[in-house]
């Protein structure tokens, strides 16, 4: 399942999309501080492309758990040169911001997709803004800023409160103009949740598959990942050395029918795309 309103040929890709994260931000859990600089942060984006990535998520704001706000218009200045690069050498953009402003002068600037991690809680303008633009739009389940989200990781079951809550977002993004067939729900693994609400919802993604739209899964090196690697002295697994993780996930995602991942190691999660595609068909010929 896929949204509709992307543009050639990432509409007309039957697998899972593999979306590479480009974080033009100094405090990145993982990437922070190493694309700042325009000219780098474009050169990396086109290497994602070419080693699979078929579309980059530039994003101007770290979302790790204690990050404070970035202004807005330290946030444009950020990401709006880097999408323009992007789009000018031919690579599908989407922007990852909980803003309405970034996000109208983003897609603007050539991005074809709106990632909102905030699902539209951060900013009550994002839903209409979305709508105006007329591109896919991904709902992330999210509870509050990176400075407090750890404390708000409880739930009766995590599952059944996730899928309502992202049902609640989707509801308010139809109620602003947002089609059904533009939105993408994505449980935000990582955000306001514990290793084992991670793994219950995707053990469970079916069931999130069942409220009938796309989905977008996101694991790429999170702690979850890093502490079920963990040592035998219990140190988590260092950010560097998740990928291998991440593509098994990328995996399992990508055989359940997930639509995209968002991933920093795009050739690993290519490569397992490929093969969770050829295990559903049974067979290496689409
Ligand atoms: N995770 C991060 C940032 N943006 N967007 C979506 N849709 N889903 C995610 O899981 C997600 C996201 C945090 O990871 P990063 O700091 O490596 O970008």
């Amino acid at each position: 399942m896929r949204p509709d309103g992307l543009p050639a040929p990432l509409a007309q890709l039957r697998r899972t999309v593999v979306m590479g994260v480009l974080n033009v931000t100094p405090d990145s859990f993982s990437d922070g501080g190493r694309y700042q600089d325009v000219s780098a942060a474009v050169a990396h984006g086109r290497d994602l492309h070419a080693q699979g990535a078929d579309i980059v998520d530039v994003g101007g704001e770290s979302t790790r758990p204690g990050a404070q706000r970035v202004p807005v218009g330290e946030e444009l200045d950020r990401v709006l040169p880097v999408v323009s690069g992007l789009v000018e050498a031919g690579v599908p953009v989407s922007v990852d911001t909980m803003r309405a402003e970034t996000a109208l002068a983003a897609v603007a600037a050539g991005a074809c997709l709106v990632n909102d991690v905030s699902g539209g809680l951060a900013d009550p303008d994002m839903h209409a803004a979305v709508a105006r633009l007329g591109v896919p739009y991904v709902a992330m389940h999210w509870r509050g800023h990176s400075d407090r989200m750890d404390d708000l990781a409880t739930y009766d079951d995590v599952v059944v409160d996730v899928i309502g809550e992202l049902r609640d977002r989707a509801e308010a993004a139809m109620a602003a103009g947002i089609p059904q067939r533009h939105i993408v729900l994505d449980p935000g693994l990582g955000f306001a949740k514990e290793a084992d609400h991670n793994w219950a919802l995707l053990k469970r993604l079916p069931n999130l598959a069942a409220q009938g739209f796309p989905l977008l899964i996101g694991a790429s090196r999170k702690r979850f990942l890093g502490s079920l690697l963990a040592d035998d002295d219990g140190v988590d697994r260092p950010v560097d050395e998740r990928d291998r993780a991440t593509d098994a996930v990328t995996a399992v995602a990508a055989a359940m029918g997930v639509w995209a991942v968002r991933v920093h190691d795009v050739a690993g999660s290519s490569d397992a795309v490929r093969v969770a595609e050829a295990w559903r068909r049974g067979s290496a010929h689409g």
